[in-house]
């Protein structure tokens, strides 16, 4: 292994350079070797100064995350940081990549810093639910004022090169010459220019407060934020040695805090469930153009998403009027994407540009990724299918939209097994894609989608092809869950309201009179296993589709307003109660939210015990993306090990007690919950 520091002398000066693929995570070894360079450096007589830089693809973009919630190993970042600070030789940081977090800090701790033109500078701990903690509360406010450092640290975003240079958070900005140029630079030894010694944006103490006092009012009760105001309002008040007293504690006190834990095991199951066996010996097959095959609403939304990432695409529909159709719907999406801004008009009709129409499936032979979104006509679908084996060329990879179908079959149909899966774009936003690899699907053709995925800027998702895939195999579970806890005493209103206090981006009730209640009866008709409850299934029956009917589980007068607890509703709820002689309960929203993590842990333990996701923490990462599940909390299986798996098998047990029909403990959650380990310790792979 090469060292993750190493130290080069060149012409009187000390050039330090971190090595640590891929990022340049400040990590123990990395400190250590780091620490080890500065003393050396200052200790060596004929070295003058001392340039600090990085190998790959970046500086540092931050403190090492998988580190946090261990013992800390000596010398601490900040520690590390006041080393350099402290150097009695100048010290330069040549700046490029990701300059994040700690890495940023590590920079402000140099007395002199240059940036890469294209490079990205920001202190994004807040996403992490912590606060720059090795001096950057104190630091940056000293650098570039309290206004810009606040927005710096309580937005999480990063700046550009050209912007930290105006703020004077770097001293110069330069192309691809940037170490040449800080070396120049540092043979004319510069001065020796501590940031923590800086005052001149601090000589208006009332402006700096009336700052802080706005800010603060901005803020709700979130731990990170508040305590990065109170820490940047230190940089005022205190020596510089008792701000960072101060922000060590409130590092600490926000590493220890259950948002931070949720949003670091976040980050990393995000980045663990792109992670596809397949990857490690196959490479993708080039992918120039896209075919669809159907123009509806989910084959429009994909030929968008295709044009956006700047494919070439065909689409093929039946007929004039088919082709008509589908061009206009595409056509009114980059309407109302450059009247809302988020599109420009010349990007719109580019993207038109490259857009095909036809009803000649011989249009499909130059595609290498045909997404089948056709309706759900079999008969129709393996005519065409049958169509298309004649015309693809060899090597095209035919991906089914849903696996509503038997697509093993159809992948016969096709006459291509091997380059046959399942591609569904799921999710507020279209998200997540879900890759549904089948028995016979090639590895390079799993490799494919996910690098289609990447390009299309979704997560990307390995599932076994098992019918509803992943998040809505975890959707019906937790609109099962709601409806059980309907059936026993709760009201739509109620479950919303308490769901969305649990942080879900919408209620389940007010979500499916959003999408249409016809739609989850058509999906739910599909399903042989028991309902919970019939309720949806009357309102859909008697036409009642939600908002776009203006009645569902709510009553809306008007198309966008609120809507208030539809009575019909309730009077068919209070029937089937009857009905089926339930004794109501008294349930509160903690058993409500309760009830629903038990219900998605159970659900994913499924999933994890049938191998359709790879590890548990995909489940995660598919209810924070798919499903609107707060990414503070970690997502179900994260909470699951935060209650102790045989606490959550116990309390499963109890539910199942009543109700065994609506609860199950899946081996692999009582085989955790007996050898007494977590979720987490099967997310290795
Ligand atoms: C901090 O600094 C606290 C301090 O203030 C105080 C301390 C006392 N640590 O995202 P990618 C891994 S808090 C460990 O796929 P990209 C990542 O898991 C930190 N690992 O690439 C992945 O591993 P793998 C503040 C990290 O090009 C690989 O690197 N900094 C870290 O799409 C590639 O990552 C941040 O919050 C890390 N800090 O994006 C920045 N960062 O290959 C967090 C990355 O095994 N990082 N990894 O899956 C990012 O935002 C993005 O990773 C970055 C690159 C923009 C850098």
């Amino acid at each position: 292994m090469t060292e993750p520091v190493r130290l080069e002398r060149t012409s009187g000066l000390a050039v330090i350079v971190i090595d640590n693929p891929p990022v340049n995570a400040l990590g123990a070894a990395v400190r250590q070797r780091l620490a080890k360079a500065m003393a050396e450096a200052v200790a060596d007589d004929t070295v003058t100064a001392i340039v600090l830089t990085a190998d790959g693809r970046t500086f540092p973009a931050g403190a090492d995350i998988a580190e946090f919630g261990q013992p800390v190993v000596a010398p601490s970042l900040p520690d590390l940081c006041n080393q350099i600070e402290a150097s009695p030789k100048p010290v330069l940081a040549a700046l490029h990549g990701t300059v994040l977090g700690g890495g940023l800090e590590l920079a402000m701790a140099a007395h002199f810093r240059v940036a890469h033109e294209a490079a990205q500078l920001g202190l994004p701990e807040i996403t992490l639910g912590l606060i720059p903690g090795a001096g950057g509360t104190q630091r940056t406010p000293r650098l570039i004022g309290v206004e810009a450092a606040l927005e710096l640290m309580l937005s999480g975003l990063p700046i550009s090169a050209q912007e930290a240079h105006e703020l004077g958070l770097v001293d110069g900005v330069a192309g691809d010459d940037l170490r040449d140029i800080v070396i120049m630079l540092a043979k004319e030894t510069p001065s020796v220019n501590p940031a923590s010694k800086k005052r001149q944006h601090m000589m208006d103490g009332t402006e700096y407060m009336a700052q802080i006092a706005l800010w603060r009012a901005e803020l709700g009760d979130e731990l990170a934020p508040n305590k990065i105001v109170d820490c940047v309002e230190a940089a005022l008040l205190l020596p510089f040695e008792g701000g960072m007293d101060l922000e060590r504690e409130a590092f600490a006190e926000c590493l220890a805090s259950p948002v931070s834990a949720g949003l670091r095991h976040a980050f990393f199951a995000e980045r663990r469930v792109a992670k596809f066996p397949e990857l490690k010996d196959s490479h993708a097959r080039p992918v120039d153009h896209i075919g669809i095959l159907g123009g509806r609403v989910a084959g429009a939304a994909l030929a968008c998403a295709c044009l956006d990432a700047g494919f070439p695409v065909t689409v093929l529909e039946r007929g004039q009027a088919g082709t008509t159709q589908a061009l206009e719907r595409i056509g009114r999406h980059y309407q109302r994407e450059a009247a809302a801004g988020r599109v420009s008009q010349q990007k719109g009709a580019e993207a038109l540009d490259r857009l095909t129409l036809t009803d000649d499936p011989a249009k499909m032979g130059s595609a290498d990724f045909v997404l089948d979104c056709m309706p759900e006509d079999t008969a129709r679908k393996t005519q065409m299918l049958r169509n298309l084996d004649a015309v693809l060329k060899p090597g095209a990879i035919y991906a089914a939209n849903t696996p509503d179908q038997d697509v093993e079959a159809l992948a016969h149909v096709a006459g291509r097994p091997a380059d046959t899966l399942i591609f569904h774009m799921t999710g507020p936003g279209a998200k997540l894609a879900e890759i549904g690899v089948l028995r016979h699907t090639a590895p390079d053709v799993v490799v494919t989608a996910h690098a289609l995925a990447r390009a299309l800027r979704k997560v990307p998702v390995r599932c076994a092809a098992e019918p509803d895939l992943v998040a809505n195999t975890l959707l019906h579970a937790y609109r099962e869950a709601c409806d059980r806890l309907l059936l026993r005493g709760a009201l739509p209103n109620q479950v919303d309201g308490a769901l969305r206090k649990f942080g879900m981006v919408i209620g389940p009730y007010e979500m499916l009179d959003h999408t249409g209640l016809h739609i989850a009866h058509m999906r739910r008709k599909s399903r042989s296993t028991p309902k919970a409850l019939m309720l949806l299934d009357r309102m859909a029956e008697a036409g009642w589709l939600g908002r776009k009917s203006g009645q569902g589980y709510y009553v809306y007068d008007f198309e966008g307003g609120a809507g208030m607890l539809n009575p019909k509703m309730v009077q068919l709820l209070e029937a089937e109660r009857q009905q089926r002689r339930v004794e109501l309960e008294a349930i509160s929203d903690a058993d409500i939210c309760t009830e629903v993590v038990l219900a998605l842990i159970a659900a994913g333990a499924g999933l994890v015990e049938r191998g359709v996701v790879q590890r548990p923490s995909d489940i995660d990462a598919v209810m924070i993306h798919g499903l609107g599940y707060p990414r503070a909390r970690g997502g179900p299986m994260h909470e699951g090990d935060q209650m102790g798996t045989f606490d959550v098998a116990r309390r499963i047990d109890k539910l199942a007690e009543k109700d065994p029909k609506g609860w199950r403990v899946a081996p692999v959650l009582r085989k955790l919950a007996a050898e007494r380990h977590r979720f987490s310790d099967l997310n290795a792979v």
